[in-house]
């Protein structure tokens, strides 16, 4: 098993060294193989000789979702394509979809990332790990399957769905790890509760679980439920799929792969660096890939960087929680939210389930005037008389005026109403799709 533990305790300098000399040969890689890429760096006036140091990096030109679709399927290919051995894809924006080709160089590279990964997070070959993320085209399945084997652990491949079926295999199979998208394991325990099961009787002790924002306070509600301790992973196609940084037991940020991904941070309107601490757009270089590299590319995730070393040791870059993205934000009459504060402040009120909508008008772009969030209320609120569901209303209304700032209409609907779903939930609908 290869894990590479020393890398992720080596001093900064020495990071940085790596990553520098990385760094320059995917530039020159790029720039001799995918005219894309040789285009953009003339526009910008750079060449590869221009990297000599890492702050040289901001001379490179951005990439953005956008390229990928002007591009598809294989104009950001760096090598011949009968050197791809495996492609996966995620749904674009608009569009064409998001292609992601990996050699067979890059599908071990990727294994070892989240061997790493799923060992930081606490795994280890004794657990039996049920991987509930979806196998297919997108990246959770696989990504983790080929992960978990490396480490050694003992992989349960149920994919998405079918959720009884995983309830009588986390019981019977003794299911140690699960790993899902928060949405989903809060499914799990709803449906396990269905039919009458405890899961914090089981053996579960641990949930891998990302691909979709969540709140501190979702993460409570996973733990609890589930009996489990719940660590945050994140990653996206464009850049390798799962992997790119997850938490350590200690819970206080997700520890970015550097010698595989080089970071930075702006502000997303000025595109200027933002400094540690505060929020920001991530961009990711990657320095390890080959079928497909990718040149700062701007995730439009939302979130902060720490440099300190944890106190687990590791010395790589933490970043927070991904608290929005610079695309999904709301303007209500003139202040920005996020869907991921509203979850927030819903979730800290009794009485309400982890299940919530939010209805916007997307025909003018976001920016709405009226906000209403549908909220699914518990059980025995719900068959509790009126007055009860009067107060509810009346709390969440008046905690999200007080936190947010802004007043929305609240809904309350009853438990189960809104719809489930296996993959990644959606918080956000236009008022059409009602
Ligand atoms: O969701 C890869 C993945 C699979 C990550 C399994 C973790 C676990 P995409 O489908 O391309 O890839 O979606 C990437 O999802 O830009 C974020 O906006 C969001 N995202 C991913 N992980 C997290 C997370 C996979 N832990 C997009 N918290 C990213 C918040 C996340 N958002």
């Amino acid at each position: 098993m290869m894990r590479s533990p020393e890398l992720e305790k080596m001093p900064r300098a020495e990071l940085e060294k790596l990553q520098i000399e990385r760094l320059q040969e995917k530039v020159k890689d790029v720039y001799e193989k995918v005219p894309f890429y040789r285009r953009a760096f003339k526009e910008k006036e750079v060449t590869p000789d221009d990297i000599q140091t890492p702050a040289d990096l901001k001379k490179l030109p951005f990439t953005i979702k956008l390229d990928f679709r002007d591009n598809y399927p294989y104009g950001l290919l760096a090598v011949p394509p009968e050197e791809i051995v495996r492609i996966h894809s995620s749904s674009g924006t608009t569009g064409k979809p998001i292609i992601a080709p990996y050699t067979q160089g890059d599908v071990d590279t990727w294994a070892e990332i989240m061997a790493r990964t799923l060992a930081t997070s606490g795994v280890t070959r004794e657990d039996v790990l049920q991987n509930a993320y979806g196998y297919g085209l997108f990246t959770g399945g696989l990504g983790f399957h080929y992960g978990a084997e490396l480490l050694g652990a003992s992989v349960v491949p149920t994919s998405g769905g079918n959720t009884k079926r995983q309830i009588l295999l986390i019981q019977d199979l003794g299911a140690t790890v699960i790993t899902c998208t928060p949405s989903y394991a809060l499914i799990l325990a709803e449906t396990a509760l269905d039919m009458g099961v405890d899961l914090r009787e089981t053996r579960l002790r641990l949930g891998v679980l990302g691909a979709e924002p969540w709140s501190e306070q979702m993460r409570q509600d996973i733990e609890e439920r589930l009996g489990i301790i719940a660590i945050n992973i994140y990653g996206l196609t464009e850049i390798i799929g799962p992997g790119v940084s997850v938490e350590c037991p200690h819970k206080c940020g997700m520890h970015i792969a550097e010698d595989h991904f080089l970071v930075e941070l702006i502000d997303p309107q000025t595109e200027e660096p933002v400094p540690y601490g505060q929020e920001g757009e991530l961009v990711i270089t990657t320095l390890t890939k080959e079928a497909q590299p990718v040149i700062r590319f701007r995730t439009r995730d939302i979130v902060s960087l720490n440099p300190e070393p944890c106190e687990c040791g590791r010395t790589m870059t933490r970043m927070s929680r991904v608290t929005g993205r610079s695309d999904d934000m709301l303007i209500v009459r003139g202040v920005n939210v996020f869907p991921s504060q509203i979850e927030s402040v819903l979730l800290e009120v009794e009485g309400v389930e982890p299940h919530y909508l939010i209805v916007v008008d997307r025909k003018h772009a976001f920016k709405s005037d009226e906000l209403e969030v549908w909220v699914e209320v518990s059980e025995d609120v719900f068959s509790d008389e009126m007055q009860k569901m009067e107060a509810l209303e009346k709390k969440l209304r008046s905690e999200m005026d007080s936190v947010l700032g802004i007043s929305a209409r609240i809904k309350l609907v009853e438990p189960k109403t809104i719809a489930r779903t296996e993959g990644k939930a959606k918080r956000v609908v236009d008022r059409s799709e009602l």
